[in-house]
Order: structure tokens, then C-alpha cells, then sequence
């Protein structure tokens, strides 16, 4: 039998990136399958922190183990913004178009391009929180190229590849992405915990 697994997100191309790199033995559920239509709040300045209380609001209210996420992208020239404010950079409804207009439009004229996606995974279960770490390193294009994932991904160049993340698979992203790798520590601890059946 598939193993149940919440996932506390409301963000499809997460859920979509998770389900490519989970055992088949797992079965993801976002907030939308389970009909959690409430935006959860992200009150705090660390990923950490954020992840925690996204996954501490599910178990809490429904008393089972979830998960949540929180990412960022932390851009070296902007002092690591928009870091932890990713998803509302620009302005406080969640557009991602215009949070990747503004930083092209804040990294115009600067040479230094350098940056890194990070995850936080949170686990919570029987009110114990575990955490797992990803990240990526790349550099900031000046142009939007390419049409796939979401948020940043048309702007970010992995260190050691030709696309942006935007012109991948979600396959092609995984052989770099921060969100794989903190997954890949999760599957394991969920492996050496509960073991893989
Ligand atoms: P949930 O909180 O519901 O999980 P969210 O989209 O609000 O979904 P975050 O709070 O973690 O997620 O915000 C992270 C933002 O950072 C996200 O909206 C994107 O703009 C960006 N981001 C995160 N991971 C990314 C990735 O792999 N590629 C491109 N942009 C990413």
C-alpha cells in the first residue's frame, strides 16, 4: 500500500517537482487535494523558521505527519535578496513575472551575477520537527529565456550548465536543483526511519 504523505504547499510546480523524484511507494498530497484553500502565513526572516510553520499548522490542525518547504533565491550583488521575501518581491500578491522584472531591472548594470537557490524542508511528526537542506549555486542571466518551471527559473543558470532552468525538464533541473537535493535527504531519512516498503 502507498504511504501517505502531506505536503503543506499550495504551489503546483513544487508538488510536480517532488512527484518526479519520490519512491512510487509514496504518495504526495498537496493542500489542494485536500481541500486547504487558507493561505498559511510566513511571518519570519529564516526559511527554516517559515518551513516550520508551514508544516506545523498542518499537523497541528489535522494531526498527522506533513511536510512543507520553503525556498528562496539569494542574490550575492543584492546582499542575498530577495532570499526569504522570494515569493513576494515585487509586491505583496505573488506574481512572478513581476518579482523576475525587478530583479533584472536591480542587477541592470552589476557584474556580479552570482547567486543560490536554497530549500528547507520541514518534516513534522508526533510534534517533532526534522529539517533538510538543498542548495543550488548559478548566476543571474539579463534576459528571461525559456518557458518551463516557475518563479526565478528564467533567470538562473546553474554553475555547470548551458540552460537556464527555465529551458529544462523538470529531469534536466533535478540534475541540479536545491529542491532534489533536500528531497533526496528526506527520502533517506524516511528510508532508514520507517524503511523503503
Ligand atoms: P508555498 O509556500 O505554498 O509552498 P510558495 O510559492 O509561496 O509556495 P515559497 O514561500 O517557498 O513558496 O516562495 C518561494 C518563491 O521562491 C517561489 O514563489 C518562487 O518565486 C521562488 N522559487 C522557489 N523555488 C524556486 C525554483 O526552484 N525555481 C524558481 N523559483 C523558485
Amino acid at each position: 500500500m502507498k504511504r501517505q504523505l502531506i505536503f503543506a504547499t499550495h504551489n503546483d510546480n513544487k508538488v510536480n517537482e517532488l512527484n518526479s523524484v519520490v519512491p512510487s511507494i509514496l504518495k504526495i498530497v498537496s493542500l489542494k487535494d485536500i481541500d486547504w484553500t487558507q493561505e498559511i502565513e510566513e511571518p519570519f526572516y529564516t526559511l527554516e523558521e517559515n518551513a516550520k510553520e508551514k508544516a506545523r499548522v498542518i499537523h497541528e490542525a489535522l494531526g498527522k505527519e506533513c511536510f512543507a518547504e520553503d525556498s528562496g533565491l539569494f542574490i550575492d550583488a543584492l546582499q542575498g535578496a530577495p532570499g526569504v521575501f522570494s515569493a513576494r518581491y515585487a509586491a505583496k500578491n505573488k506574481v512572478d513575472t513581476d518579482n523576475v522584472h525587478l530583479v533584472l531591472e536591480q542587477m541592470k548594470n552589476v557584474t556580479n551575477r552570482s547567486a543560490h537557490f536554497q530549500t528547507v524542508i520541514c518534516f513534522a511528526e508526533n510534534d517533532q520537527y526534522h529539517f533538510f537542506s538543498g542548495a543550488c549555486k548559478g548566476q543571474i542571466i539579463f534576459e528571461k529565456t525559456g518557458n518551463s518551471g516557475f518563479g526565478y527559473d528564467p533567470i538562473f543558470k546553474p554553475t555547470g550548465a548551458e540552460k537556464t532552468f527555465a529551458e529544462m525538464t523538470i529531469e534536466g533541473k533535478n540534475l541540479f536543483s536545491h529542491r532534489k537535493k533536500a528531497t533526496d535527504l528526506f527520502i533517506k531519512f524516511l528510508e532508514e526511519n520507517y524503511g523503503s516498503d
